[in-house]
C-alpha cells in the first residue's frame, strides 16, 4: 500500500514537471531552475510570517508545518501540494507570461506580521512589490531591498516600518512609485535617493521631515516626479536655493498635496509659482498660511483644483483663479466676494463654509453651469445669493449655520432638476412657504433643514423623495399630523425631534427594515410602536405619547442591532418582555417614566455591553435581578420612582439610584464595599430602609453625591462620611440623627449642598458653630 502511494505520488510529481516542462518549453534548464529558487523563496517568506488572518494557510505543504498553523487563511493557494505548485496561481503572486518568473507581490491589507525575509532576494524579476497595511514589527527596511533592481512600484504604506531609510533603496533606478508613508521611518540622507530618477509617484505622508529645511531642494533631483505627497510631515519652510528655481528640475510635477504642515504665506507664495509651470492640482489644507490670496496663481496656467482649506487666509477671491474646476477654501478668515468682473465659468466646485462671508453673488458664476456643489455653510449670510436659483446643474448646496431671512419659495428650488443633497439647516429665520402639492423636479439622497420654520405644516413634498435616505426636519417648527408614506421610503436616518408632530405609526407588518438611526423625541406622538422601528440601531422614541405594551420587541430577529433604545416619558404599559438576550448589543436602554409594571426581566442580565439602564418612574416590584450582575459595563443604574423590594450588588456601578422604593434591607458595611467605583448614591425615601455601619468604616469608594434622607440613618451620626473627600451634595434629611453635627462636617471643602432638616439634632459643638458662623458670614 505505502509502495504504491508513494509510487503515485512520485508519478504525479513527473507529471507536473513534465507539464511545467511542456508549457516553458522555449525557456533553457537555467531559467527553470531560477523559476523554482523564486517559488521557493516565496514559501520561505511564508514561512517566516505570523499569519494574523490566517491568510497563508494555502501557502505551503506536508513538509512545511505553517501549513497546519494556517489551516483556513487567504493564501491558502501558496503551498508545495500538487494543486498547489505552481506558484504564479498563487494569491497575490503574478509571473510573466513568457518566462514564468514573478514579476508581481500584491499583499496589501493583510495584517501579516514579518520580517522581510532575505531569501526574497531570488525573486529578481520583481517590478511590483506591495506590501502596504502588513504589520513589520518595527523592523527596518531591509538593505537587501536594493537588490529588487526591476522594481517600479513600491509600496510599504502604513507596514509598521521603521528606523533609517536604508541608502541601497536608492539603487532601484527603475522605480516608477514609492510609497513608504504612515510607518516610523526617518530619512537622514535624501542625497542616496537621488539616483531614483525615474520617480514620478513619491508618498511619504506621516515621515517626519520637521528638521529637513532642504526638502524641496531634495525633491528637485527626481525630474520626472508628477505627484509628490507629503501629508502630515511637520515640513518647515524651505529654505530658498537660487539653483531650486533656475534649473525647472520639476517641470512634469502635476499634483502637489502638502496638508497638515507648518507652511506659512510669505515662503510657500515665493516658491510655489516658481517651481513647475505644469501644476494641476494643489493642496495645503491645514496650514499656516494667511493674508491675501495672492493673484499670482494665475500663472499656474494648468492649475485645476487648489485646496487651501483651515489656514487663516483672508480678504477675497483673485480673478486669476477663473480658470479652476475646484475651489476649496473652507475655514479660513475670507469676507471678501468673487469678483463681479470675472467669469468662473468651469468651477464646478466652490467650498467656501467656515469663513466670515456676509454676502454673495453668482453673477461671475457664468454661463454654462457647471457648478455642481456649492457650500457656504457657516458663514454671515443673512440673503440667499442673488440668482441661486439659476444654478440648475447643482448637485449638493449647503448653507447651513448662517444668518439667512429669506422665504423659500417654489421659485428658488425649481431649477434644481439634479439636486441630492440639500442642507439649509441652523437659520432660525428662514422660513418655507411651498404649497403642499408641490412636486420638486429634484431626488434628494439627504435633507437637512432643522432648526428652520420648516412648519406648521407636515412638508408633503418630502414623500416624493424616492431616493432620500437622510433626512433632518429636528427643531423645525412642524405642528402636524405624520404622513403614512414617511414610512414607505427609504430613508435610514431619521430626525424629526422636537416638534409637534401628532398622529400614529403605521403598523406596517411588511416592512422588515428600520433606520440606522430613528430620532422622533420631543413630539406628540401616540399610539403602540409598530414592531419595523425596533429594526434599528439608535431609537429615540423618549417625550411622546406611545402607548401599549413593547412585547413586540420579542418579534425582532435574534443578533439585532440596537444598540441605543430609548422609549422614556412615554405612556407604554405592560411588564417587561423577557428577551434581551436577542438585543445583546445594547448599551443604552431607558424606559424611565411610563406604566411599566411587573418584575424586571432575568434576561437584561444577558447585556454584557450595557453601560446605561434608566427605569425609573415605573411601577416595578420585587428585587432587582440577580442576573445583573453579569452586566461587567453597567455605570449607571436608576430604577428610583418604582416598587422594589431588594437591593444587588452590583460592582461597576458608578451611579446607583434606587431611591423612592420600598427598599426593607439593612445596609452594611459588606454590601456598600462592593461599589469601588461609586460616585452618586441616592437611596432616600425607602422608609423601611436601615442603615448599619460602623462608625469607623472606611468604604472604597469617594461620593460627590449621597441622598440619604427619609431612611433610618441614626441616631448615631454617620462617621464613615468624613472620609469622602470630594463629596459635593450631602442630604440626610428626616433620618433619625440625634447626634451633634460631628466638627469634620465644617472641614468638607467641596461640600456645596447640606440638608440635615428633620432629624432630632439638638447640640452643635461650639467650634462647629464657629465655623458655620465663618461660613454664613463668606
Ligand atoms: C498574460 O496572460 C494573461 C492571461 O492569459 C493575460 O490576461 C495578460 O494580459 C497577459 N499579460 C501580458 C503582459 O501579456
Ligand atoms: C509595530 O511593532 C511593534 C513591535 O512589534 C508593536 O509593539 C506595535 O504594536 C506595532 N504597531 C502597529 C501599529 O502594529
Ligand atoms: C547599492 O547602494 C549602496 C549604497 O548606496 C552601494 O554601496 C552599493 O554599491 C549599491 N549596490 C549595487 C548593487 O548597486
Ligand atoms: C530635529 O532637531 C532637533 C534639534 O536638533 C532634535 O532634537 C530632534 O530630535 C530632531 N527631530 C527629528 C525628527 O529629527
Ligand atoms: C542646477 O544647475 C546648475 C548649473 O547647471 C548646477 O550646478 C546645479 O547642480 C543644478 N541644481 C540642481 C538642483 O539640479
Ligand atoms: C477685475 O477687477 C480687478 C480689480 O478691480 C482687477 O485686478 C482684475 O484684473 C479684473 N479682472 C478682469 C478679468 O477684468
Ligand atoms: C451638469 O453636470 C453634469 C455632471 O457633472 C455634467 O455632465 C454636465 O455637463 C453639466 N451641465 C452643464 C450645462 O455643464
Ligand atoms: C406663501 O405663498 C403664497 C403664494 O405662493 C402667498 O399667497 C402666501 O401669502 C405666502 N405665505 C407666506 C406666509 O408668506
Ligand atoms: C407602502 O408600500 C406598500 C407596498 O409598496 C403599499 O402596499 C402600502 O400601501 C404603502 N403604505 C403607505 C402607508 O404608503
Ligand atoms: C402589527 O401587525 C401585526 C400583523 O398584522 C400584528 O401581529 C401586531 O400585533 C401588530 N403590532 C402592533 C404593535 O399593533
Ligand atoms: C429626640 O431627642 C430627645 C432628647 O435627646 C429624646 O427625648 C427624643 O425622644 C428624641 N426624639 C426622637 C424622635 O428620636
Ligand atoms: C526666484 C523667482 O523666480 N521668483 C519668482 C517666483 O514667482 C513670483 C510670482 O510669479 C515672481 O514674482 C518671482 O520673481
Amino acid at each position: 500500500m505505502m509502495e504504491i502511494n508513494r509510487f503515485i505520488k512520485l508519478l504525479s510529481v513527473l507529471m507536473f514537471v513534465l507539464s511545467l516542462c511542456m508549457k516553458l518549453n522555449s525557456v533553457s534548464a537555467a531559467e527553470v531552475r531560477s523559476v523554482e529558487r523564486e517559488r521557493l523563496s516565496l514559501l520561505k517568506f511564508k514561512h517566516d510570517l505570523v499569519d494574523a488572518n490566517g491568510l497563508l494557510s494555502y501557502w505551503g505543504s506536508e513538509e512545511d508545518k505553517i501549513a497546519q498553523f494556517n489551516a483556513d487563511g487567504v493564501l491558502s493557494s501558496w503551498g508545495s501540494e500538487e494543486d498547489k505548485k505552481e506558484c504564479c496561481k498563487w494569491e497575490g503572486v503574478s509571473c510573466s507570461n513568457g518566462t514564468g518568473h514573478v514579476t508581481s507581490l500584491n499583499l496589501v491589507f493583510h495584517s501579516l506580521k514579518a520580517k522581510l525575509s532575505p531569501s526574497l532576494v531570488d525573486l529578481q524579476h520583481l517590478n511590483y512589490l506591495n506590501l502596504r497595511a502588513n504589520d513589520f514589527g518595527g523592523s527596518e527596511i531591509p538593505r537587501f531591498i536594493g537588490s529588487f533592481k526591476n522594481l517600479r512600484y513600491l509600496t510599504l504604506m502604513g507596514s509598521n516600518f521603521s528606523g533609517e531609510v536604508p541608502c541601497e533603496l536608492g539603487n532601484l533606478t527603475n522605480l516608477n512609485t514609492l510609497d513608504l508613508s504612515y510607518n516610523n521611518l526617518r530619512i537622514k540622507n535624501f542625497d542616496c535617493l537621488y539616483h531614483l530618477s525615474s520617480l514620478s509617484h513619491l508618498e511619504l505622508n506621516g515621515v517626519n521631515l520637521i528638521n529637513q529645511t532642504s526638502w524641496l531642494h531634495h525633491m528637485t533631483r527626481f525630474p520626472l516626479l508628477e505627484e509628490l505627497h507629503l501629508i502630515g510631515c511637520q515640513l518647515p519652510n524651505p529654505v530658498l536655493s537660487f539653483d531650486i528655481f533656475t534649473n525647472s528640475s520639476l517641470s512634469k510635477l502635476s499634483s502637489l498635496f502638502l496638508p497638515n504642515n507648518y507652511l506659512t504665506s510669505s515662503s510657500t507664495f515665493r516658491w510655489m509659482f516658481n517651481i513647475s509651470a505644469s501644476l494641476k492640482f494643489i493642496d495645503l489644507t491645514n496650514n499656516q498660511l494667511e493674508g491675501p490670496i495672492p493673484d499670482s496663481f494665475g500663472e499656474l496656467f494648468f492649475l485645476e483644483d487648489l485646496v487651501l482649506s483651515y489656514n487663516k487666509l483672508r480678504g477675497g477671491i483673485p480673478s486669476s483663479l477663473h480658470n479652476l474646476h475646484t475651489l476649496e477654501i473652507s475655514s479660513n478668515e475670507l469676507n471678501g466676494l468673487l469678483p463681479d468682473n470675472t467669469t468662473f465659468s468651469s468651477l464646478s466646485g466652490l467650498y467656501l463654509g467656515n469663513n466670515k462671508l456676509n454676502a454673495f453673488h453668482t453673477q461671475c458664476l457664468g454661463q454654462p453651469l457647471v457648478l455642481r456643489h456649492l457650500d457656504l455653510s457657516n458663514n454671515q449670510l443673512k440673503r440667499l445669493p442673488e440668482g441661486i436659483e439659476k444654478l440648475s446643474n447643482l448637485s449638493s448646496l449647503g448653507m447651513s449655520s448662517n444668518l439667512l431671512e429669506d422665504t423659500i419659495t417654489e421659485s428658488h428650488l425649481s431649477n434644481f432638476a439634479n439636486l441630492e443633497d440639500l442642507d439649509l439647516s441652523w437659520n432660525s429665520d428662514l422660513t418655507f412657504n411651498l404649497s403642499s402639492d408641490w412636486i420638486p423636479p429634484f431626488q434628494l439622497n439627504s435633507l437637512t433643514l432643522s432648526h428652520c420654520h420648516l412648519g406648521p405644516h407636515f412638508p408633503n413634498w418630502i414623500q416624493t423623495q424616492n431616493t432620500l435616505r437622510w433626512l433632518d426636519s429636528s427643531f423645525a417648527g412642524i405642528s402636524d399630523a405624520m404622513p403614512n408614506g414617511l414610512w414607505n421610503m427609504s430613508i435610514d436616518q431619521l430626525d424629526l425631534s422636537h416638534n409637534n408632530i401628532r398622529g400614529k405609526i403605521p403598523n406596517l407588518s411588511s416592512k422588515s427594515t428600520g433606520y440606522f438611526n430613528i430620532d422622533l423625541s420631543y413630539n406628540n406622538i401616540s399610539g403602540p410602536i409598530p414592531s419595523f422601528l425596533f429594526h434599528s440601531e439608535e431609537i429615540d422614541l423618549s417625550k411622546n405619547m406611545f402607548s401599549g405594551s413593547i412585547f413586540h420587541l420579542c418579534t425582532i430577529p435574534k443578533g439585532s442591532m440596537i444598540y441605543k433604545l430609548d422609549l422614556s416619558d412615554n405612556q407604554l404599559a405592560g411588564e417587561l418582555p423577557n428577551c434581551w438576550m436577542n438585543i445583546s448589543g445594547l448599551i443604552v436602554l431607558d424606559l424611565a417614566n411610563n406604566k411599566f409594571s411587573g418584575k424586571i426581566p432575568l434576561t437584561l442580565g444577558t447585556l454584557d455591553r450595557l453601560k446605561v439602564l434608566h427605569l425609573r418612574g415605573n411601577n416595578f416590584i420585587g428585587e432587582l435581578p440577580s442576573t445583573l450582575r453579569n452586566c461587567n459595563g453597567l455605570r449607571t443604574l436608576d430604577v428610583g420612582g418604582n416598587k422594589l423590594t431588594g437591593i444587588e450588588k452590583l460592582p461597576n456601578l458608578n451611579d446607583l439610584d434606587m431611591s423612592s422604593n420600598l427598599l426593607e434591607d439593612t445596609i452594611t458595611e459588606s454590601y456598600l464595599s462592593n461599589f469601588a467605583n461609586l460616585e452618586y448614591l441616592d437611596l432616600s425615601l425607602n422608609s423601611d430602609l436601615t442603615f448599619n455601619l460602623r462608625s469607623d468604616w472606611i468604604p472604597p469608594f469617594q461620593l460627590r453625591l449621597l441622598l440619604l434622607s427619609n431612611c433610618h440613618v441614626g441616631p448615631h451620626f454617620p462617621n464613615w462620611i468624613q472620609t469622602q473627600k470630594t463629596l459635593v451634595f450631602l442630604y440626610i434629611s428626616f433620618a433619625g440623627i440625634s447626634d451633634a453635627i460631628p466638627n469634620w462636617l465644617w472641614n468638607m471643602s467641596s461640600l456645596s449642598w447640606l440638608d440635615l432638616s428633620h432629624n432630632n439634632i439638638t447640640e452643635i459643638s461650639r467650634h462647629s458653630l464657629d465655623s458655620a458662623m465663618l461660613d454664613a458670614n463668606k
